[in-house]
C-alpha cells in the first residue's frame, strides 16, 4: 500500500479508519483470539550502536549494565516457565550490533535456539544483524520468526540512530526472508516522528516480499539517560490510527501491541485490539523496561472475551508472492 492511499485512510474521520480497519479484520483474523509472546533478553545491555531511544546502548547512562550471555539452563527454565503461562511464543533478545558464524557466542545462541525449539512454542530471536549465512543457521537450528524493526521512515531514521543505515536493517529482513523465517518487524511512535513518517514506514513494511508475518507498534518508553528520555508522549488515538492502518496495510499480519502498554489505559488497549492488534508480549518484563503484570492482562483479555492463540507449530514464513519489491519504488 502506497504512502498517499495510506494517508487517506490515516486522515479518515476515526471512526470510519477504526471501521474500515475492523471490517479487515474480521475477515482475516475471526477468531477473537490474542498471541501472547514471551520476551526474554538473554543478553543485556553494553551495546555498541546509539538508537537513542535504548537503555541497553553503552553510549548512555541509563542504569542497565552490561551482562554477559544469559547461561542455557537459565533460558530453558524460562522459556518452560513461559510454556506454562500460555504463551506460544518465546523471543530471545540480544543487545548485540550483530552475530557472525564461527563466533563462539553464535555457536552458543545456535544451542539454545535448538533446546528451546523442541518446547513447541514458535522460537523467535532478535540479535541484530545478520549475513545469510548467520541467517540460513538460525533458520535451521530452529527459529521461526527474526524480529528486527525497521523503526520509523527512512527520513527519519538517521536522526534517531547514527551508527548503522536504515539500508543495513532493509539487508538483513532480506537475508531472514532468503533463508526461509519469518520476518517481525515493525516499529516505534513517539520518536519525534510525524504521522507521515508513521506511514512512510508502514509503506516500507506493506511492500516487504513476503509481507511480514507481525509488525510490533511500540509505544516509546522514555528510558531515563537516554536521548530521548523527555519525549513527549504519543496521543492513544495516535497509536491506535497506526494499528489500524498497519491492520489494513498488511492484513494478514500479527499485529502486535508492544512496548508501551504499561502507559494505556484497558479501554485503550482494548481499543487498539478492537482496531487490529492481535497480539501482545506477555510478562512482567520486556527486555529491561516493565510490561504489565501477567494477571492483569489474563483479566483483561477474559473481560473482552477474548481467547488466547494456540501455538503454530509448525509455523512457516509467508510465501513469496510475484514482482513486488522489497521497498517500494520512489514516486
Ligand atoms: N539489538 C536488536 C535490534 O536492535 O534489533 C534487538 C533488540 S532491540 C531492543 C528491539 C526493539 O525494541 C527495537 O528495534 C525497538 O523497536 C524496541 N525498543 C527498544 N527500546 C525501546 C523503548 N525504550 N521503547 C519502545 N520500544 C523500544
Ligand atoms: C519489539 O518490537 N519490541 C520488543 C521486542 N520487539 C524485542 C522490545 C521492547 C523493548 C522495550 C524497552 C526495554 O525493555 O528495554
Ligand atoms: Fe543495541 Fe538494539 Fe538497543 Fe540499538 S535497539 S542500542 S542495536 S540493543
Amino acid at each position: 500500500m502506497n504512502f498517499q492511499e495510506l494517508k487517506s485512510l490515516y486522515q479518515l474521520p476515526f471512526f470510519e479508519l477504526i471501521k474500515k480497519a475492523r471490517e479487515v479484520h474480521e475477515k482475516h483474523w475471526p477468531e477473537n483470539e490474542i498471541q501472547l509472546c514471551t520476551l526474554l533478553s538473554i543478553k543485556t545491555g553494553g551495546c555498541s550502536e546509539d538508537c537513542s531511544y535504548c537503555a541497553q546502548s553503552a553510549r548512555y547512562k541509563s542504569g542497565v549494565n552490561a551482562e554477559r550471555l544469559m547461561p542455557e539452563c537459565d533460558i530453558l527454565d524460562r522459556a518452560r516457565a513461559a510454556r506454562e503461562n500460555g504463551s506460544t511464543r518465546f523471543c530471545m533478545g540480544a543487545a548485540w550490533k550483530g552475530v557472525r558464524c564461527g563466533t563462539k557466542r553464535f555457536e552458543e545462541v545456535l544451542g539454545i535456539v535448538k533446546k528451546v525449539s523442541e518446547l513447541g512454542m514458535e522460537v523467535c530471536t532478535t540479535l541484530g544483524e545478520l549475513g545469510p549465512e548467520e541467517a540460513r543457521q538460525l533458520k535451521d537450528a530452529g527459529v521461526t520468526a527474526y524480529n528486527h524493526n525497521i523503526d520509523t521512515s527512512p527520513e527519519h531514521y538517521p536522526n534517531i540512530v547514527s551508527t548503522h543505515t536504515f539500508d543495513d536493517r532493509l539487508n538483513t529482513i532480506r537475508n531472514v526472508q532468503d533463508a526461509g523465517m519469518s520476518v517481525c518487524s515493525g516499529g516505534i511512535l513517539g520518536l519525534g516522528e510525524t504521522a507521515d513518517d508513521r506511514l512512510k514506514m508502514l509503506e516500507v513494511l506493506s511492500g516487504f516480499n513476503p509481507p511480514p508475518e507481525s509488525i510490533p507498534i511500540n509505544k516509546l518508553m522514555p528510558m531515563p539517560g537516554t536521548p530521548l528520555e523527555g519525549a513527549d508522549p504519543v496521543d492513544t488515538f495516535d497509536v491506535a490510527r497506526t494499528i489500524a492502518c498497519a491492520r489494513i496495510a498488511v492484513p494478514g499480519a500479527k499485529v502486535r501491541l508492544s512496548a508501551g502498554r504499561t502507559e494505556l489505559s484497558e479501554e485503550a488497549q482494548a481499543l487498539c485490539f478492537f482496531a487490529g492488534a492481535n497480539s501482545i508480549f506477555y510478562g512482567d518484563k520486556l527486555l529491561t523496561a516493565a510490561n504489565p503484570q501477567t494477571q492483569q492482562d489474563l483479566r483483561l483479555l477474559e473481560k473482552l472475551g477474548m481467547k488466547t492463540q494456540e501455538p503454530n507449530r509448525e509455523l512457516e514464513a509467508p510465501a513469496k508472492q510475484p514482482q513486488r519489491p522489497l521497498s517500494p519504488a520512489p514516486a
